[in-house]
């Protein structure tokens, strides 16, 4: 179905976020789970006991290589027409993870992902640095943990705006989305995810789009293996272009 950009354009400035229904090919995102599920058990075999995102919550870099890498993910017309309006051209990706709630898992602290561009004016309003981008890898119901967002908070003063959600005058919403569906939203957009009481895993793919002067310390990324590298299209090697590459693989 065709998207029309300039509308979800229009939605992220005003709500923080817009939802691509069914876009992303359900097969290719069945192949990453499947990728995903040997990763996230070595993961854990190390890991259970120190979640690094509450109880029961695992935020885990990814290695970019298929089929958790698959061109309809990162060379996608809709999302770059999307990216490059809100953040102007050349922007580029410095982030490839998963966000899983597991059972058990609690609700997070309302939150936004970013720290503060000018420290000295954390409520100064201005468009957004970056843009988050998730699909899920299962589709997400109520009880598997859904993200739960407060619509139209991304420009507001976050440390009063918290307050005002945490007594109610501001909804938080659960995005329920199926295998297929991608949100891309202005991380400062605040949010929490919800408890996952299902024996379900939730896996979310994360991905983050910079615009050219931005930049932040980044210490899980996996190196792209350049013959991953080589096949890329012309353009998502300019979006990846801040990746290390394996020279060996
Ligand atoms: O995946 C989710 O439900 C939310 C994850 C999140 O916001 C975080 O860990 O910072």
């Amino acid at each position: 179905m065709a998207i029309d950009t300039s509308a979800c354009v229009q939605q992220i400035r005003d709500i923080g976020y817009c939802i691509l229904r069914g876009h992303f090919p359900v097969e290719a995102v069945e192949a990453f789970h499947g990728a995903f599920g040997p990763i996230a058990d070595e993961y854990l075999s190390e890991n259970a006991e120190q979640p690094n995102r509450g109880p029961n919550r695992h935020y885990i870099a990814l290695p970019l290589r298929p089929p958790l890498y698959h061109p309809s993910f990162f060379d996608n017309d809709d999302v770059h027409a999307i990216v490059t309006e809100i953040l102007g051209e050349g922007a580029y990706i410095d982030q490839f993870a998963s966000d899983t709630p597991f059972k058990d898992s609690v609700h997070q602290e309302i939150h936004s992902d970013l720290g503060l561009l000018f420290d000295e004016e954390p409520d100064l309003s201005h468009p957004p640095a970056l843009l988050a981008m998730n699909w899920p890898l299962v589709d997400v119901t109520p009880e598997r943990g859904p993200f739960q967002v407060a619509e139209a908070t991304h420009r507001l003063p976050k440390a009063e705006t918290i307050e005002r959600i945490k007594v109610g005058d501001v909804p938080l919403k659960p995005l329920l989305m199926d295998v297929g569906d991608v949100l891309i939203r202005d991380p400062r957009c605040l949010h929490r995810g919800s408890p996952n009481v299902t024996d379900t895993p939730r896996p979310v793919a994360v991905t983050s789009f910079m615009r050219t002067w931005y930049t932040r310390e980044r210490v899980d990324a996996h190196p792209i293996p350049r013959s991953v590298f080589d096949n890329f299209s012309d353009r998502e090697r300019q979006v990846f272009r801040r990746f290390v590459i394996d020279e060996s693989k």
